[in-house]
């Protein structure tokens, strides 16, 4: 019987179409600029997110790592919230590797950071202050139950960016998901960020690797960056063939994720231990709480298993479960029994 892992869309599989392209992959040496499938894949990003150019790296960790450490010198600060993936999840690399400040503020529900928290964390000109340079937002917002930040939020940063002569970074590993749910073309969601990472090997279910798009010249310093982390990959073309497929093909059916998702939210919230807001589910993210009989989520995670599911707990009583390529609804009806009969 098929195991049905919602733990993350990170484990998707390629697709055939991908597997073909790979084997058929054209390619050369990548450090020598000479991969032609990479430089396509590049291309192809760059265009879709409205962006002069782009870089293709091994995984989402590592363009925002690449973006940082091109956007700051050592002792510059960066405005973030504290439910973002590069702060709690990113193995503090950019003060590791970057000596790089952050400033953590807040995140609100919905995964915005408010404009007043941004303009009180910018630092005025004092020998005693780091110096401010970038803002950092999410999109969709992980933590924030996979929320997108729609263009008029966007907008009204880049405008606060401005006025501060400060830069902006989104970390936009589901970007296309937020443009799906929002029903706007994803250069509208690019377009107020001076960078932008996002991942093929999520939702789009590409094996490996993640792109960071912005204007030539940055992404000519990122390479260097890129090479400096080990991240040189000589014919790399082999992975950026589903790339290419994932950007031709899989962005419009992340809809159908979407709705997968809704659809459990509601169901779950239906059951009297679980807590959740289904209105709160915009994408393929689901994360929910336990309540009442003192059930954890490493238990309730145990128990589901043995029927053949598989959700990440988050927390003590908080878990996950992402909808991605290649599960169903059936699959979504199995889960559901699955975690009723455990619940009971
Ligand atoms: N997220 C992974 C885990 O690390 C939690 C997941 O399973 O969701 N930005 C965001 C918003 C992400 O969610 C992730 C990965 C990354 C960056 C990093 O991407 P990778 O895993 O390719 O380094």
């Amino acid at each position: 019987m098929k195991l049905i892992d919602l733990r993350s869309d990170t484990v998707t599989q390629p697709t055939p179409a991908m597997r073909e392209a790979m084997a058929q992959a054209e390619l050369g040496d990548d450090v020598f600029g000479e991969d032609p499938t990479v430089n396509r894949l590049e291309a192809l990003a760059a265009e879709r997110l409205g962006k002069e150019a782009a870089l293709f790296v091994a995984s989402g960790t590592m363009g925002n790592l690449v973006a940082l450490l091109t956007h700051c010198g050592r002792g510059d600060e960066i405005i973030i919230g504290r439910d973002q993936h590069i702060f709690t999840s990113e193995a503090g690399g950019v003060a590791a590797l970057g000596g790089i400040h952050p400033h953590v503020i807040p995140n609100e529900p919905d995964g915005t950071l408010r404009l007043k928290d941004i303009r009180a964390a910018i630092r005025v000109e004092d020998v005693h202050h780091p110096r401010t340079r970038l803002i950092v937002l999410e999109n969709t917002h992980l933590r924030a139950s996979g929320a997108p930040l729609a263009p008029d939020y966007l907008q009204a940063v880049r405008k606060v960016a401005n006025e501060h002569g400060l830069k902006l970074h989104m970390d936009g590993a589901r970007i296309f998901n937020a443009a799906i749910a929002l029903g706007v073309p994803v250069v509208d969601l690019a377009r107020d960020s001076d960078t932008v990472q996002f991942c093929l090997s999520k939702g789009l279910s590409a094996p490996v690797g993640s792109l960071l798009a912005g204007s030539e010249q940055f992404i000519a310093e990122g390479r260097r960056q890129r090479k400096m982390l080990g991240g040189g990959m000589r014919q790399a073309g082999v992975l950026a063939a589903a790339g290419i497929v994932a950007l031709e093909t899989m962005v419009e059916r992340l809809a159908e994720d979407h709705a997968n998702a809704r659809y459990l939210a509601e169901n779950l919230a239906n059951l009297p231990r679980i807590d959740l807001d289904p209105q709160r589910i915009r994408t393929n993210m689901v994360f929910f709480g336990l309540k009442g009989n003192g059930l954890t989520a490493q238990e309730l995670a145990s128990r589901v298993k043995r029927e053949r599911v598989l959700i990440q707990p988050r927390g003590p009583y908080h878990l996950r479960a992402a909808m991605h390529y290649g599960i169903e609804r059936s699959d979504v009806d199995h889960a559901l029994n699955a975690i009723k009969k455990c619940l009971a």
